[in-house]
């Protein structure tokens, strides 16, 4: 069945790919189906914004639509950047917002933080299920390795024997990200509810 990934980022579209492809999913980006909408992400969670950008897209195709709101919480900074992990205070690029956390944990003992992935899919007659994964780690001295996407490289999960997720081989991310957790459950209520069949 054909599904599209409603957003604008190249590594989310790449990782759903790397997932739903195997499953027998055709996945498209909202590019390759002509839709080039960016949706103003006004709301309070990460819920609120997956179900936002999901509906936008929705609304446009009436197929089978999923989403992805995620980001990065830090508890010394009392949670962010969270749900403005895209847009942490204001900087462009994701190598200025990876300093921008490095630089503010400095001298810091806690560098616990958590990825936080929720998913918003929309089926054809509109019906709309969140399925939300949360992995947790601590943040690196320093940042290392270049595979993944965002804050991988400044991110070391528990599970990750000390490395950042960007130096480790994408397999590793696919097995036990936010992501993959989180996909793990969309999984699971497709499989309950029949749907990969339609
Ligand atoms: P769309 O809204 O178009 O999907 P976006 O990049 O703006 O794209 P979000 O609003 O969900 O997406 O912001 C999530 C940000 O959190 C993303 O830009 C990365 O910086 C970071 N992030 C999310 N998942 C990540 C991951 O698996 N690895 C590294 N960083 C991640």
């Amino acid at each position: 069945m054909e599904i599209v990934i409603a957003t604008n980022n190249k590594g989310k579209v790449r990782e759903y790919r790397d997932i739903l492809a195997p499953l027998g999913f055709e996945v498209f980006s909202q590019a390759e189906k002509g839709i080039s909408i960016d949706v103003e992400e006004t709301g309070a969670t990460f819920e609120e914004n997956a179900a936002l950008k999901a509906r936008a897209v929705y609304d446009l195709c009436r197929g089978w639509v999923l989403s992805d709101d995620s980001g990065l919480e830090v508890t010394a900074l009392g949670g962010e950047p969270g749900i403005y992990s895209a847009r942490y205070k204001g900087l462009q690029t994701e190598a200025e917002r990876r300093r921008a956390i490095l630089d503010a944990l400095e001298g810091q003992d806690d560098r616990s933080a958590r990825f936080v992935c929720c998913i918003c899919l929309i089926s054809p007659d509109g019906a709309q299920h969140l399925f939300k994964g949360i992995w947790k780690g601590v943040i690196a001295r320093e940042e290392d390795g270049a595979n993944g996407f965002g804050y991988d490289p400044i991110f070391v999960s528990e599970d990750g024997a000390g490395r950042t997720t960007a130096s480790l081989p994408i397999s590793f991310k696919e097995t036990y990200s936010h992501r993959a957790k989180a996909v793990a459950m969309l999984m699971a209520y497709l499989r309950g509810a029949d749907a990969v069949r339609a």
